[in-house]
């Protein structure tokens, strides 16, 4: 090998690594590439979806509030008979899981069944979705069993105060409030 052909040969194993590194390089960027682009139509699409749901609640008179539709309902109801309601528009009764959100829920100034419930355990309270309370708005004194009564099922009957809700026997009538959340 004369030192010509050494010089060729080294030359070209340079050439060929430049080539699968190049070729590596821009694989690595089209599958970037492609991989934010499919992220970016799924999200598209997710957003189209939600703004569809959300149109078509509140056309049938929903309103929109931080990532969810809510009913206000304008009779009076069992807890349960208000839950089944609820269900079969496609939500449940409300969970209140902000301040913010329970602010909203006392604008509509009238006795309203939220999705709070001690039937499971007395003194237990949990929320629809199966997840226990955390933060309560609860009138003070509440929740009492008022004169050992059997009352499993929440309301918020103090409206007018800034901590509103009771518990009350779950077979009385009160209006309610279904949510749909938007939030995945
Ligand atoms: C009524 C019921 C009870 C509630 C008391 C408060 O009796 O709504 O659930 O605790 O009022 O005075
Ligand atoms: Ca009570």
């Amino acid at each position: 090998m004369d030192g010509r052909a050494g010089f060729d040969a080294s030359n070209n194993k340079r050439n060929l690594y430049t080539v699968v590194v190049v070729t590596l390089g821009l694989l690595c960027i089209l599958q970037a590439v492609l991989n934010i682009s499919l992220r970016l139509a799924f999200d598209g699409d997710e957003s189209k979806r939600k703004l569809n749901t959300i149109d078509d609640y509140t056309h049938q008179g929903w309103l929109y509030f931080n990532q969810s539709v809510y009913y206000i309902s304008s009779v009076e109801n069992s807890w349960q008979d208000s839950r089944d309601d609820c269900l079969q528009r496609g939500a449940d009764l409300i969970i209140v899981n902000s301040k913010e959100e329970h602010e909203f829920t006392r604008l509509f100034r009238q006795s309203s069944w939220i999705g709070l419930t001690d039937t499971e355990t007395e003194g237990t309270w949990k929320w629809v979705d199966g997840t226990l309370l955390r933060q309560s708005f609860w009138f003070a004194g509440e929740p009492n069993s008022y004169q050992g009564k059997n009352e499993d099922c929440g309301h918020t009957k103090f409206f007018a105060h800034e901590n509103s809700w009771n518990d009350v026997e779950c077979a009385k009538n009160n209006f309610w409030i279904c949510e749909k959340t938007m939030a995945s």
